[in-house]
């Protein structure tokens, strides 16, 4: 609440209650104007919709056996106004957190053009050609097995048997709780000379989780 009137205290100049806020925690809530925010008791928001499910569990402040929502009142120490609730209130705050699994989804794509995934059989045959000199811009995406940020700490490496790389082709996977995978960017450059007769190389993209499981994915390219 805004003590408005600086005694330190709640009472009825401070403002009446705030009750458009969804109390899921989510945000660091201020109030923009005169008045408490007025919360629910509190609960785990598990599908993270910002409203009280049914199944979701609470804390159950008042030992009612049943959730109890908004009730108007300011709950907390020192009040001295007409809307005085409980002395005390629940402080919550919510985090999302993301579980992930050890395995990695990985596809790799270019031009927009997926190419391959590990989630099918890969192809023996070359899904791409670079003709010498030349380079190919690829795109690779990978998550969890639920679309999930991979495990932080894991590792993720690009190699070719020939053919020169570059771009993200070495990295540590941070900690992240955004709702989606991640991607990468690398070249693979035809740096045959003039003298060497054309060749498949096989690009495999690795990623490596904390407890060492390894989710791999090669594809075969022609470097003409
Ligand atoms: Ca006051
Ligand atoms: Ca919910
Ligand atoms: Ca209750
Ligand atoms: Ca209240």
């Amino acid at each position: 609440m805004v003590d408005s009137n600086g005694n330190n205290q709640y009472d009825d100049a401070d403002g009446l209650a705030i009750v458009d806020n969804d109390g899921s925690g989510f945000d660091l809530i201020l109030p923009a104007r005169p008045g408490f925010i007025d919360l629910s008791e509190a609960w785990r928001d598990d599908n993270e919709n910002r409203v009280k499910d049914g199944n979701e569990i609470f804390l159950d402040f008042d030992s009612s056996g049943s959730f109890n929502a908004q009730n108007g009142l300011f709950d907390g120490p020192q009040c001295t106004g007409s809307s005085c609730g409980n002395t005390s209130t629940h402080v919550r705050r919510a985090q999302v957190i993301v579980t992930s699994s050890s395995s990695a989804l990985i596809a790799v794509s270019n031009n927009g053009i997926e190419l391959v995934n590990n989630q099918s059989a890969g192809s023996s045959t070359p899904v791409l050609s670079i003709a010498r000199g030349d380079s190919a811009l690829f795109q690779y995406r990978y998550s969890d097995t639920q679309n999930q940020p991979i495990a932080s700490s894991s590792t993720i490496a690009v190699t070719s048997t020939v053919g020169a790389l570059d771009g993200t082709v070495a990295d540590l996977m941070l900690q992240s709780n955004q709702n989606s995978g991640r991607t990468g960017v690398f070249t693979l450059t035809n740096n045959l000379s003039a003298a060497d007769t054309a060749i498949n190389t096989t690009v495999t993209v690795s990623i490596t989780s904390p407890s060492g499981v390894v989710s791999s994915l090669s594809f075969i390219v022609t470097l003409q």
